[in-house]
């Protein structure tokens, strides 16, 4: 039974004991007419997808895969691309609040802890006869042991001594906090605010990074700003330069 009641944004919450990808899943309903504030939630997926065709891996009973629905019609579309960014900043303010971990970003939205990634999130645009839509994704590794991790850069609540690990508490607070920045965003335009809130929780500000364009090409430098497109700025030997979220950076 969830803690989350039904509120201004919050539609209607399932939860699933298992299936393929709650993003799959949720997209499918959008495209059938699920309104937004939809929210799905799983303790296991068999084919959870991260960004690029990458996937998305988590142990049954010891994760948490939740995807939200959201029809941001107010909103212009080209701010859509900060919905995957202001997702994790409210994962890593729901986290921090519930389970007093040192959640930080990592560029554009891997939910670090000691520069390990704890949760991913995949936000995917899905076109439905009402409009367009945003699923959005989120995988959070809850208490996984160290031999349960699917990649040796992963953590999870429990390895990071988290004060809680009920699933409850923290997929209430995740909503709480997703509900919270969303409707800020939605009503203003104010995208340097959302920045500003990004970078103060960002890891990659300030480091060194290298960004991987192709196999045969990459760029290092120092990260320098989020510009007001959520793209990454980053000052080379040869001046600065933008990237965005399809490009990989690594922190050094
Ligand atoms: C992500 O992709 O991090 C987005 C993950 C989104 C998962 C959620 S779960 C609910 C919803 N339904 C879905 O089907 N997906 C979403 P990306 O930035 O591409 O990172 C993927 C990479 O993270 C993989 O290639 C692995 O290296 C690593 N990885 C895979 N599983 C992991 C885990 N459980 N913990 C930490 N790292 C993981």
């Amino acid at each position: 039974e969830l803690l989350v009641k039904p509120g201004s944004l919050w539609r209607r919450v399932d939860v699933v004991a298992s299936t393929g990808s709650t993003n799959a899943d949720l997209a499918q309903k959008a495209r059938h007419g699920a309104e937004s504030g939809s929210v799905l939630v799983t303790g296991f997926q068999s084919a959870g997808r991260g960004r690029l065709g990458r996937s998305w891996v988590a142990p049954a009973e010891s994760s948490i895969a939740l995807s939200l629905l959201v029809r941001p019609d107010q909103v212009a579309s080209w701010r859509w691309t900060w919905l995957p960014l202001l997702t994790g900043l409210a994962v890593v303010e729901g986290l921090r609040r519930a389970a007093d971990v040192p959640a930080m970003l990592k560029w554009p939205n891997d939910v670090l802890v000691r520069e390990r990634k704890l949760a991913g999130i995949l936000a995917e645009r899905v076109e439905t006869p009402s409009g367009p839509a945003c699923v959005v994704g989120i995988g959070l590794n809850v208490s996984l042991a160290e031999d349960e991790l699917p990649v040796p850069t992963a953590t999870s609540l429990q390895l990071a001594g988290a004060a809680t690990t009920n699933r409850n508490t923290l997929i209430a607070t995740i909503l709480r906090a997703f509900a919270l920045i969303y409707q800020q965003w939605e009503s203003s335009d104010d995208d340097a605010a959302f920045g500003a809130a990004y970078i103060a929780r960002c890891a990659t500000i300030g480091r060194q990074v290298k960004v991987v364009l192709a196999a045969d090409s990459e760029v290092t430098g120092t990260a320098e700003a989020i510009d007001g497109d959520g793209r990454l700025v980053v000052r080379t030997a040869a001046g600065r330069r933008t990237f965005g979220a399809a490009d990989i950076v690594h922190l050094r």
